[in-house]
């Protein structure tokens, strides 16, 4: 019963075959290594780093934490839409025409409020009346959706035991990026506006707004339910809610805490189905903060009139 009776083959040749065998396995790892595209979710921690130079950089913001964009056609002929199908069509009565001249007065007025709105690093603890965030937050979901899905959860933390907890879960993963993930290009970008992984704005000011994007939602039957454009119509919500803080005479800072989202969707109870997008804390401004002195681009140099 030996190997010599019963696998000849096998017997004669073992080292060539795993010999083969060996050449295959490392012809495989060095083609994996050269095309890393077909994994289907990178590693945020593997990202390349700017310094590496050579292949195509792909910042660690530009990864999906989770595919999010997938649109559930299961090629069944029983569609049924999520609005209602008898939905009524009603005459616009919320419409307001405005002369000329208001309309440029109105305009102007708003571009000068909208142009005095400042990013703000550091916050007042004074407290902010809660009705006040509960207009922002509802202002913000007036935005526009695909389809009208409204696919965007405001998540409203005040508590402060939580705030900390999303400060620590922050400021941990700020410190990888800003000596590890962004690389020094990035890093050397961001200098001259003195940011760094500190974030006392998380535990100062009065209210911070998370704002998730829904890949998609649920149908009553627990089917999933498309959420077309929800990246899209969550930065439109996310910029009228800028507009709504600014309206309320608060401030704010976009912050996009890079590789957080999972830790704080995790913190804050919500589903696979949502993704972080932005945070934003609210109050008002710490006495005498300071801001960076930017200039703004001239209309001539942001648009193109045809
Ligand atoms: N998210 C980091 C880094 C940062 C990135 C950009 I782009 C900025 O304009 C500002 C900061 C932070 O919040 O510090």
């Amino acid at each position: 019963m030996s190997l010599e009776t019963y696998a000849p083959f096998l017997y004669n040749y073992w080292p060539q075959i795993a010999a083969l065998a060996l050449i295959y396995t490392t012809a495989l790892y060095f083609m994996k290594l050269k095309n890393p595209e077909n994994k289907k979710v990178q590693n945020i921690k593997q990202a390349p780093i700017a310094s590496q130079g050579k292949k195509k950089y792909v910042s660690p913001d530009q990864q999906a934490e989770i595919n999010e964009d997938e649109i559930v056609d299961d090629g069944s002929s029983l569609f049924t839409s999520a609005l209602p199908d008898d939905l009524a069509h009603v005459p616009l009565t919320t419409y307001k025409q405005y002369s000329e001249k208001e309309m440029i007065e109105r305009s102007a007025q708003f571009y000068d409020d909208m142009n005095n709105r400042r990013t703000l690093r550091y916050y007042s603890s004074k407290p902010v009346p809660k009705e006040v965030i509960e207009n922002i937050v509802r202002t913000g979901a007036t935005a526009p959706s695909g389809a009208h899905t409204e696919p965007w959860t405001f998540v409203v933390v005040s508590d402060a035991d939580l705030k900390q907890s999303v400060r620590t879960i922050i400021e941990d993963e700020e410190e990888i990026n800003y000596t590890k993930r962004m690389g020094n290009q990035w890093t050397t970008d961001l200098s001259p506006l003195k940011t760094d992984w500190v974030k006392e704005y998380l535990t100062t000011a009065p209210y911070l707004i998370l704002v998730f994007k829904q890949a998609y939602g649920f149908n009553a039957d627990g089917t999933k339910k498309n959420h077309y454009y929800n990246e899209i119509s969550v930065a439109i919500s996310t910029g009228i809610l800028l507009a709504a803080i600014q309206k309320a005479g608060l401030v704010t800072l976009t912050s996009t805490p890079l590789n957080c989202g999972p830790a704080l969707r995790t913190l804050l109870g919500r589903p696979t189905n949502e993704k972080l997008m932005i945070l934003l804390p609210v109050g008002y401004p710490a006495e005498n903060a300071l801001v960076p002195d930017l200039k703004r681009k001239p209309l001539e140099e942001v648009s193109v009139w045809l």
